[in-house]
């Protein structure tokens, strides 16, 4: 079996520390920790979340599986932080109120720690009013969030409606993403952009952060 497959195979059992010792050994073996997060982590994740869907396994097996997730993404977070960049802008991420699943939020964090931005990282659960107090207080440039509940993706448009209130939203832009999320979502809610991806995420947050910096010359 390759190693990849490996993990695959004991992220779905939930074994923290063999995805742990595994993912160490296929980054000295030469595979790439992008290759590792794609194909072995996020995919093994995906099973995960279908088998649960279809109810071949239950919640318990599923939080197993998130802590092996974890258990990989600690070996491989300090790689994608390697490379020295300049600082492109402050950014505020959270997982919306009423919403616990925070991997994905995680992970988007990550790539834009590892691309150059300053991340504040309000965690999950978070309340609208929260994210707002946030990119006043840190004068940040966007904010990201984060559902992966149909349930709490309404939050999302309660963030936008808030900005648009005390009129920041020319200064501070915003973008959504998680699995229930869609482009035609972010448009209804009037979100600047959604992401499918962690790596789409950074690309769109450098466009969103671009823009703000055209018209205000840094931050707000
Ligand atoms: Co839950 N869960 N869960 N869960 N869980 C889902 C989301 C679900 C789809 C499973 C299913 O039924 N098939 C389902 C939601 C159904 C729905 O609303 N449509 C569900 C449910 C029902 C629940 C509970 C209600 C179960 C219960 O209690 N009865 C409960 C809710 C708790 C709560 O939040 N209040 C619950 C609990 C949990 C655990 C705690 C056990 C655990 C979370 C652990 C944790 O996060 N620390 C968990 C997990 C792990 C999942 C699944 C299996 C996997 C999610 C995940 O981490 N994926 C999930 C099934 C699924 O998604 N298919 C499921 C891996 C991660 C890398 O992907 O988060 O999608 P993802 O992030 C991606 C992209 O979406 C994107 O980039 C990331 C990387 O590429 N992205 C962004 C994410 N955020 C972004 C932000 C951006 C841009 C891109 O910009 C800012």
């Amino acid at each position: 079996m390759g190693r990849l497959a490996e993990i695959l195979n004991h992220l779905q059992q939930g074994n923290s520390e063999m995805v742990s010792n595994l993912t160490r050994k296929a980054i000295e073996e030469g595979i790439s920790p992008k290759e590792v997060l794609d194909r072995a982590l996020i995919e093994g994740m995906n099973i995960v979340g279908k088998k649960y869907g279809d109810h071949e396994i239950f919640l318990p097996e599923v939080l197993l599986a998130a802590k092996a997730m974890y258990a990989g993404m600690d070996v491989l977070k300090p790689l994608f932080l390697k490379e020295e960049v300049p600082h492109r802008g402050r950014i505020v991420i959270g997982t919306v109120q009423g919403d616990l699943h925070d991997i994905g939020k995680n992970l988007v964090g990550i790539m834009l720690k590892g691309a150059g931005f300053e991340v504040i990282d309000l965690g999950n659960d978070v309340p609208p009013e929260m994210f707002i107090e946030a990119v006043k207080r840190e004068k940040a440039m966007v904010i990201g969030m984060s559902a992966l509940l149909t349930t709490t993706m309404p939050v999302m448009g309660k963030v936008v409606e808030l900005l648009r209130q005390e009129g920041l939203q020319d200064r501070v832009k915003t973008i959504i993403g998680g699995a229930p999320v869609s482009k035609e979502f972010a448009q209804e809610i009037g979100a600047d952009a959604y992401s499918y991806d962690s790596a789409n995420a950074v690309k769109s947050v450098k466009e969103l952060v671009d823009e703000v910096k055209e018209r205000y010359g840094g931050n707000p």
